[in-house]
């Protein structure tokens, strides 16, 4: 991008005591030759494939990029890796949604798939390429099927921060009404730095092997809105509208994990549950929005090689 995007990593990126400082590169999974260089570059020892246009209810609008960046992007990467002639570990972001309108519950590592949008299907390509990568060459690949994971970085368009934002910004007066789509739409939702730890572990193991990255619990988009309205103290039945434009073509009516895998072979397990993650996020929000509202500047820190 041609203008600076790098806020939500700025606490590690501008910090001068990071040793090694962290370096960015430009690249683009829609780019093999870029892919290529890069990787004889680095030559890195792991590889986490986090690439993708990952929200589902665009992935509608616009299908065949998605499946480029998505499916064919982890495709032209493992491709990159191979030409190279590396072996590094490769963490492939899989996603619950490959579960789409589920065969069972709980979802396991055995359930099988259902897409249920242009997002779900790339990323099943995906899913499926990184296993016969493993097959065909030995590479040492893993899947984490992660169901939602949030934090007070999450993108402001995906439903709980979209929540959380608008939270903060009715407590201060600045917005009136919250539209979103379908409230009975129900998910597993944990705590983004939990599940990232799940992904670096799976890397340490002796053996690739594909992991479910779950919390077991499920709450509707409606008990989130609830809850995070309630920390503030606001009905959020004055707020809240629906708009069908949020509704999706075909939706994903609920998800639900069992981690029992990623416990017993990990040693994973959740730090986070639901209510304090909600009322962390909206916390977060909320302070963001009084210093923008008192006037507080944010802190600068000094620009390193933009
Ligand atoms: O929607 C409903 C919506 O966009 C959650 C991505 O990270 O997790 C994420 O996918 C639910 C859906 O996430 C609005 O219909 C209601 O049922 O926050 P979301 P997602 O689609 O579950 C998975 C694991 C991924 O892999 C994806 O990359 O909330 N919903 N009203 C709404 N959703 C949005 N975005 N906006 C609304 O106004």
């Amino acid at each position: 991008a041609s203008t600076v995007n790098t806020s939500r990593i700025d606490h590690v990126y501008r910090d001068p005591h990071e040793n090694p400082p962290l370096k960015l590169v430009y690249g683009d999974l829609n780019d093999a030759s870029s892919l290529n260089h890069l990787l004889r570059q680095i030559r890195p020892d792991e590889i986490y494939n986090l690439g993708a246009q990952s929200h589902v209810r665009v992935s509608f609008d616009i299908p065949e990029y998605t499946a480029e960046v998505s499916g064919m992007g982890t495709l032209r990467l493992l491709e990159a890796v191979r030409e190279a002639g590396l072996k590094p570990k490769f963490y492939q972001a899989s996603s619950s949604e490959l579960f789409g309108k589920v065969m069972e519950v709980p979802q396991r590592e055995t359930t099988p798939f259902y897409p249920r949008s242009p997002y779900a299907c790339a990323k099943a390509f995906a899913f499926h390429t990184v296993v016969n990568y493993r097959e065909a060459y030995g590479l040492f690949a893993c899947n984490g099927i992660l169901f939602n994971h949030e934090s007070e970085r999450r993108g402001e368009t995906f439903v709980t921060r979209k929540i959380t934002r608008a939270v903060a910004h009715i407590k201060y007066g600045l917005q009136h009404k919250l539209y979103l789509g379908n409230l009975d739409a129900q998910r597993d939702w944990g705590y983004a730095p939990d599940f990232v730890e799940a992904m670096w572990l799976m890397l340490q193991q002796e053996l690739p092997d594909d992991y479910v990255v779950a919390t077991g619990e499920m709450h509707s988009v409606r008990e989130f809105v609830e809850l995070a309205f309630e920390h503030v103290g606001i009905d959020w039945k004055r707020h809240v509208e629906i708009d069908p434009k949020y509704f999706r073509p075909t939706e994903v009516e609920q998800l639900l994990g069992d981690a029992t895998k990623a416990k017993t072979q990990l040693g994973w397990a959740p730090k986070m549950g639901f209510q304090d993650m909600v009322r962390r996020m909206v916390a977060h929000d909320v302070e963001t929005v009084r210093r923008h509202v008192e006037g507080h500047p944010p802190v600068v820190h000094e620009r390193r090689n933009d």
